[in-house]
């Protein structure tokens, strides 16, 4: 027997079978006589929906009734990935899943492989806010999350001769089971326009006339925790044609015209940008921050006047994440709700922002600082320019006070840049208006006090913090690794750590016993299997799994220097092409994968990609080389490609030069997954170092202090003979395109070596070496590798939840009974 109150759904196979075919029945529309694996699995994932479903309405009722504080996650990136496989571990129920469809002929697996990605984001800082909801749901935090619902996710890759090629990535075209289109909870968002006075009960406001409206639309996404009812919300704005769009065509009679223009409204939640931090001031980027901003800010301010008759406890209930510098008009916004619209007045409003607002960068470089036209910015959104203005003069005011006429700090720190193009520093607003300022990874906190933000640590050294990234073990480990996630049950003996990390660190007790390494190289073996297969599907390459699988996969980038993993396999093919017998048979053998997108309009990067197939092609089809060294390139990297790859990896690369990786999280990933890593003191790895121990990893590299007397150095800088050789090698054409590779090769030579591939190849090369020689005891590989697991339990996003709910929401847990 049960109650209303505890659900319909239930989940035992039969259940769950009824479940299925009503769906294949009525939601899917096949006759369930005849249905395929595609419509199997829509069938499938709308029985696990209804489930979800209901955990959100429980969780949501229950917060409602409640009203503890909550927490808003303003992102303009989700990296969420698949959803099936996750939300049926979340939610308790994948073995009676399995069971129910191996009853009705179906495999779970194969239907999950039906699934295609939600890549509605870039790399690191948009998987993270996937990690971080998970983590948000699964310790019962009230939290919502907010985004863009793109029509377009990031581009796919597709290689055509070694070169990338980009394609729309038309995710929604076979419907999306997983989100919940809410027609009725929609805003109107307005652009453009004037500004006037105007006077109300004696005193004078600033009063918005727009010029173009545009509706945007909900979009929810249940998110399940962890062994917990909870389900939080991920709400995605689309924007529609609003009834105010484009009035005048209607008025002046022309119809079609009016029609068609409605439709363009819709182009602001059309595509992702691609991550290009040099790429500014585009106006359609721009309107859609302001887009997702103000629906999600009308949106949470309705929510608390639902229950709130006035301000006064607003800052009781409210935190406002914002991920980067990307949404943070919202600050803008809340400002000149609160100022015009509630008229709370300029101290109060002002007040209120600061309360509540809380910002992380994920940025090193200065000059990847977000910047806005003042031209563009007054066009678009001329009353938010006047509020912004208004902010700058007071705290300029504050720094004279503070600081007399110290002119040059005044400029370095105004949220206005003067120059040739006047703008606004989207950071420094940021940092004025928000109580914490977080990074990403100490060495990151350590760049921000002493060269990014330092003046503004000077003024407020408590503002600024640092949380050091997790990822979620849910989707790492449990999801992606079900044979590693049973060997760590069986000897840890529970499966509490999938909800308390930190009892992984009882596996190191076990490092050297020699029942637990079998089993640990048999999880090995059997991931290996699944990647090899994978790759011989993609590149008709047979690879050997007796072979070393090293492995680089994330954004190309110069500073993550995949160009210097390919320099290293080059002078590992000429040292095996001149090798004789007997030497070639200590060789340890390699496969090396390299996968990730360049950006569309980043040259260089997409030289790299070249360079990668060009030099695989020459080494994949040396005879003479064999099962000794292979080199495959992944195209389309994404989170469902990273599930697959991270487990079968032996040895992964994080070589970026140090002092330019804010944090790093793919490392996280690899770490939990026992593979070793080869990496420079660089972001979180200099954490990850303290965790498992140097010995446990290769490292090399220049440290971030070193850095700079290096670049100073420019050409004189010491360079080994092996470097000029493989540079050579490319210049030269021995990989053929030799005009292509020039100006590759150009950025690494001639003093101009700003990523210092010259000045690390050496210590990449003897890290390498280190890492060959530990391979060959696979004991001690063994070893290391379940050390790497047991050490991996600080870098769940668990944790870095648990720190940023203490130190800057300042929310409790509030868990829906069962
Ligand atoms: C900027 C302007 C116009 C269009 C797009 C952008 C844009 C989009 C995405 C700029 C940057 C990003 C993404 C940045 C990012 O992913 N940063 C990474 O964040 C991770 C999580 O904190 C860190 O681990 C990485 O070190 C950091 O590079």
């Amino acid at each position: 027997m049960f109650g209303l109150m505890d659900g319909f759904l239930k989940n035992d196979p039969v259940s769950l079978q009824k479940d299925i075919v009503y769906h294949v029945e009525y939601t899917v529309a096949r006759s369930r006589f005849s249905f395929d694996d595609f419509e199997a699995y829509q069938a499938l994932s709308h029985s696990v929906r209804d489930r979800l479903i209901e955990r959100w309405h429980d969780t949501h009722q229950y917060f409602k009734k409640k009203d503890p504080k909550r927490l808003y996650f303003l992102s303009l990136e989700f990296l969420m990935g698949c959803s099936l496989s996750n939300s049926v571990i979340n939610l308790g129920i994948r073995d009676q899943y399995v069971d129910a469809l191996g009853q009705l002929g179906f495999e779970f697996e194969v239907l999950a492989e039906q699934e295609g990605d939600a890549a509605l984001g870039n790399g690191g800082l948009a998987r993270l806010s996937a990690c971080q909801m998970d983590s948000l749901a699964t310790l019962d935090f009230p939290a919502w999350g907010y985004g863009l619902r793109y029509q377009y996710g990031l581009f796919r890759q597709i290689i055509v001769d070694g070169f990338q090629h980009e394609q729309p990535d038309y995710w929604l075209n076979f419907g999306n089971p997983w989100e919940i289109e809410r027609v009725q909870v929609s805003y109107a968002v307005k652009f453009y326009g004037t500004v006037e006075e105007e006077v109300s009960n004696g005193s004078n406001y600033k009063v918005w006339i727009p010029g173009e409206t545009v509706e945007a639309v909900a979009y929810d996404n249940p998110i399940p925790g962890y062994g917990t009812r909870n389900a939080i919300n991920l709400r995605l704005w689309a924007a529609k044609p609003s009834g105010q769009y484009d009035l005048e065509s209607y008025n002046t009679g022309d119809y079609i015209n009016a029609v068609v223009n409605r439709q363009k409204a819709e182009i602001i939640s059309n595509v992702l940008y691609p991550d290009d931090r040099s790429y500014q001031g585009k106006e359609l980027r721009l309107k859609q921050q302001y887009f997702f901003v103000s629906a999600s800010i009308q949106d949470i301010i309705r929510r608390f006047k639902d229950v709130h008759d006035n301000f006064d406890e607003f800052t009781e209930k409210i935190a406002l994440q914002i991920n980067d510098t990307h949404p943070s008009l919202a600050i803008i916004e809340v400002m000149r709700v609160l100022f015009d619209e509630e008229h709370l007045g300029w101290d109060k409003a002002w007040d209120i922002v600061c309360k509540i607002f809380s910002f992380t960068t994920h940025t090193v470089q200065p000059e990847g600082l977000e910047k806005i036209p003042v031209d563009l910015m007054g066009s678009l959104l001329p009353r938010h320019l006047q509020i912004i203005y208004d902010i700058n003069y007071k705290f300029m005011e504050e720094l004279k006070k503070k600081f007399g006429q110290d002119y040059s700090r005044h400029a370095r720190m105004s949220i206005v840049e003067e120059g040739a193009v006047k703008s606004i520093r989207m950071a420094n607003l940021s940092i004025v208006c928000c109580h914490k300022v977080n990074g990403v990874s100490r060495v990151h906190f350590e760049l921000l006090k002493t060269r990014v933000f330092k003046d503004f640590y000077d003024l407020w050294p408590l503002k600024f913090q640092y949380k050091t990234n997790g990822v979620t073990q849910r989707r790492w480990i449990v999801v992606s690794n079900p044979s590693l996630c049973a060997v760590i049950s069986k000897w840890l003996g529970t499966e509490a750590w999938v909800r308390n990390i930190d009892l992984l660190a009882g596996l190191r007790d076990y490092a050297s016993d020699a029942d637990l390494q079998q089993e640990w190289r048999m999880v090995k073996k059997i991931n290996k299997m699944r990647l090899a297969e994978y790759i011989e599907t993609l590149s008709g390459v047979k690879v050997s799994l007796d072979a070393m699988f090293d492995v680089q996969i994330k954004r190309i980038h110069e500073y993550k220097r995949q160009l210097l993993n390919v320099l290293g396999i080059i002078h590992r093919y000429d040292c095996i092409k001149s090798m004789n017998e007997s030497d070639r048979r200590k060789v340890v053998p390699r496969v090396c994968i390299i996968g990730g997108k360049a950006a569309p309009g980043y040259e260089i990067a997409k030289k790299i990609i070249k360079l990668c197939h060009a030099v695989a092609e020459k080494v994949n089809n040396d005879p003479g080389v064999g099962d000794l060294l292979k080199l495959i390139f992944i195209p389309d990297y994404n989170v469902s490609v990273a599930e697959l790859v991270i487990p079968g990896s032996d040895l992964s690369q994080h070589v970026s030069t140090a002092g330019h990786e804010a944090s790093g999280t793919g490392s996280m990933k690899f770490l939990m997954n026992g593979c070793l890593l080869l990496a420079t003191a660089d972001g979180s790895t200099v954490e990850i170092i303290e965790e498992i121990g140097a010995d446990n990893m290769f490292l090399l590299g220049a440290r971030v202090s070193e850095v700079p007397a290096l670049r100073d150095q420019g050409a004189s800088v010491r360079v080994p003979l092996q470097f000029v050789r493989v540079v050579r090698m490319v210049r030269d054409g021995y990989f053929g395109f030799k005009d292509y590779f020039e100006s590759l090769c150009d950025t690494v030579e001639n003093g101009k070596d700003f990523y210092l591939l010259g000045a690390d190849f050496a210590s990449y090369l003897e890290a390498q070496a280190a890492a060959d020689l530990a391979f060959v005891n696979q004991e001690k590989w063994t070893r290391m590798s379940i050390l790497s697991t047991s050490g991996s339990g600080r870098f769940s996003s668990d944790r870095t939840i648990e720190e940023y709910a203490e130190q800057t929401w300042g929310i409790e847990p509030c868990k829906c009974p069962f």
